[in-house]
């Protein structure tokens, strides 16, 4: 066994970045291809291809069992039709892994769904903790006027699965209507 030193990365809490990380992946439209509900809007959109959020990882740890890894995900403000900006969304591909996620800044959804399209909500404000349980496929969404910004652990060996969320999207669509949000149902979810 090696034994790790402990470290500690400060997150800026105005921001909620993570200064001095060396990996950010920066995630714009052309990234979410196909995932907004409303495809014409999304092609009007693409020529100006905005960032919609960026994830600033403070530690990526060796994907073994045992190992913690965190990040913070700041999403931008906007809309594509009538749906905010969200991250892509994912269940993680070791499904047993659960995740927490703390919100730092502005205001979102955390929409959670079980593989069977059981969907649940949490509302995400500053200070609020929310933890996504094992199973559940989970993408945040920028409900608000300002940056969204969230701090995130993980078990390192929890990996990515993209694909049914691209294939299939999400049972429920959070859209703003009249000034208000809204969850409505997703018309091409099978
Ligand atoms: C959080 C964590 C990360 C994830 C990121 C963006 O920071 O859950 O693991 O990568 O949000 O979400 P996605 O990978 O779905 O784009
Ligand atoms: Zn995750």
């Amino acid at each position: 066994m090696t034994l790790m030193l402990p470290f500690t990365k400060m997150v800026d809490l105005a921001n909620g970045t993570i200064p001095g990380g060396q990996d950010i992946q920066v995630r714009h439209l052309a990234d979410l291809k196909g995932l907004f509900a409303d495809s014409a809007a999304e092609s009007a959109l693409l020529p100006e291809n905005p960032v919609i959020y960026r994830v600033y990882l403070g530690a990526h740890q060796p994907e073994v069992v045992g190992q913690l890894s965190f990040s913070t995900t700041v999403i931008y403000p906007g809309k594509v039709g009538e749906e905010y900006f969200f991250t892509k969304g994912h269940y993680h591909a070791k499904g047993d892994r659960a995740e927490l996620y703390f919100c730092l800044r502005g205001e979102g959804i955390l929409l959670l769904q079980t593989r069977e399209g059981e969907v649940n909500v949490q509302h995400m404000t500053p200070g609020a903790a929310a933890l996504v349980p094992p199973y559940w496929g989970h993408r945040t969404i920028n409900t608000g006027q300002d940056e969204f910004a969230f701090f995130a652990c993980y078990p390192s060996d929890a990996g990515y699965d993209y694909a049914a969320i691209a294939e299939k999207g999400f049972a429920s669509l959070i859209v703003e209507r009249d000034g208000k949000t809204e969850m409505i149902p997703n018309p091409s979810w099978l």
